[in-house]
This record gives structure tokens, C-alpha cells and sequence, in this order.
């Protein structure tokens, strides 16, 4: 068949995007390789029938004698084209305030109703160590201390998110990180007031995603699973 040749041979390895997760850790323990098509052997492929919309042909028109007795499996090039964009991972985290403030369902709903896919999510406390590594970088500003009582003065809802582009139009719909100039619309902008409490979190480049998932996740607590609403998000 065409597109299991293209697939490498073996049962495709099939999330929401056709893609492994990039790293071991948000895969099944088989799988190592970098987020292009690849194979595996344990994903739940009962979303897609087997004789999947995206790669056999299904006669929508049975009359049309040219095409009926076609029973060769035709790729759809869109969606093989849709398959081989770049699958990134952020990490998003609710701060103590958004936990206080009873925002998680309205942050989490934020991702979710974009069309991000959610892998990963728990209620944590943070301790000391893991502030300091998680913004390492900011560690000569003048706010770092204050910060790190801030982190981890309470619980915070540490996410994982998954999706094409998802680290920029995460950050787009987090807001600047004043929340006086963030735009109305966005999470800071709508709810919140100041930089020091500005109650979330968003990696700010793919590779600080994947850094900060690694930090923040435990291996196991990654899951990847295939949206039901997939085919209806991406053409
Ligand atoms: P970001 O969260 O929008 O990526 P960063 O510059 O990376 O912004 O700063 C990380 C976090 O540090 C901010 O979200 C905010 O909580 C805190 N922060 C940044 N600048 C200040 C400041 O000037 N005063 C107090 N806290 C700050
Ligand atoms: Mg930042």
C-alpha cells in the first residue's frame, strides 16, 4: 500500500498528527526517534477505521464506473502534506494566584477550545529547586527572589500541550507579560492586573517546551492518545 510505504512498513504510529512525540519520554518506550514519521506498535488506532478517510478510497460515488471497481488505496496528498509539519510541545502552567483566583478551568478551557491537544496535566506544589531551574535565566534580575516565593507560595496546575505552532500561539493567547498591556482577549489581558500576578505560565520556544515539560513531568505522566475531533480541526 502507498501510504504504509511511506510510513515505514510496520502499523503507523498515529496521534492526533500522525507524529510521535519528540522526546522518549512522551512516547511508548520503543520509540526514540525525533517527531517525523515513524512507526510503533502500541497506539490506540480505533479513532481512525482501519480503512481510514485520510488514506484508502472509499467510493462516494458509486456510479461513477471509472472509479468503482478501483481497489488500490489512494493517499489524499493534503493531509499526507498536513502529517509532516513540525509537532511541537509547550508547557503551560497555571501560577498560584490562577489556582487561588478558581482560574484553572478557565485557563485550561482557553487551550482546549483553541484546538491544542492536552497530554499531559496535574496539581502540584512546587518546591524551591525546581522555581530556580525553571527560570534559571532570570536569575540576575533584581524580581528573582520574589519570584520564586511567588511560584511556589501554593499549588500550580502544571499542563503539557501538544499541536502544530503551539508554543507562539500559546504565548499569543497568554498575553504580554504585563497584563495592563496584554490585549484584551487574551488570558493576562482579561484576567489579570499585574506582572507579579499575572497567573500563567507558557514556554517561550519549542526547545524551552520540551526542556520544561522534562523538568516539570515525570516519565509516565506524558499520555498520548488521539483526539476524536482530529479530522475536524486539520484538513
Ligand atoms: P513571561 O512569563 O511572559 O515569559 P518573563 O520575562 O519570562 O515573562 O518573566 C517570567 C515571569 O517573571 C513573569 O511571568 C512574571 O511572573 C515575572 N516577572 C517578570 N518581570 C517581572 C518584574 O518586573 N517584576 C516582577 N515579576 C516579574
Ligand atoms: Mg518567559
Amino acid at each position: 500500500m502507498e501510504a504504509l510505504a511511506v510510513f515505514g512498513g510496520g502499523s503507523p504510529c498515529v496521534s492526533s498528527s500522525l507524529l510521535c512525540s519528540p522526546t522518549k519520554r512522551t512516547c511508548c518506550s520503543s520509540c526514540t526517534q525525533k517527531p517525523i514519521l515513524s512507526t510503533s506498535h502500541h497506539q490506540n488506532l480505533s479513532a481512525f477505521p482501519s480503512k481510514s478517510h485520510l488514506f484508502s478510497y472509499v467510493p462516494s460515488r458509486p456510479h461513477a464506473k471509472t472509479l468503482r471497481n478501483s481497489t488500490k488505496p489512494l493517499i489524499f496528498l493534503p493531509h499526507l502534506i498536513a502529517s509532516l509539519e513540525q509537532v511541537d510541545e509547550t508547557y503551560i502552567m497555571v501560577k498560584p494566584d490562577g489556582v487561588q483566583r478558581g482560574l484553572v478551568g478557565e485557563i485550561i478551557s482557553r487551550f482546549e477550545k483553541k484546538g491544542f491537544k492536552l497530554t499531559g496535566l496535574k496539581l502540584f506544589q512546587c518546591p524551591t529547586e525546581l522555581a530556580e531551574e525553571h527560570y534559571k535565566d532570570l536569575k540576575e534580575k533584581s524580581f528573582f527572589p520574589k519570584l520564586i516565593d511567588y511560584i511556589t507560595s501554593g499549588p500550580v496546575v502544571c499542563m503539557a500541550w501538544e499541536g502544530v505552532g503551539v508554543v507562539a500561539s500559546a504565548r499569543k493567547l497568554i498575553g504580554s507579560t504585563n497584563p495592563l498591556q496584554a490585549e484584551p482577549g487574551t488570558i493576562r489581558g482579561d484576567l489579570s492586573v499585574q506582572t507579579g500576578r499575572n497567573v500563567v505560565h507558557g514556554s517561550d520556544s519549542p526547545e524551552n517546551g520540551r526542556r520544561e515539560i522534562g523538568l516539570w513531568f515525570k516519565q509516565g505522566e506524558i499520555c498520548q492518545w488521539t483526539p476524536a475531533q482530529a479530522p475536524w480541526l486539520r484538513e
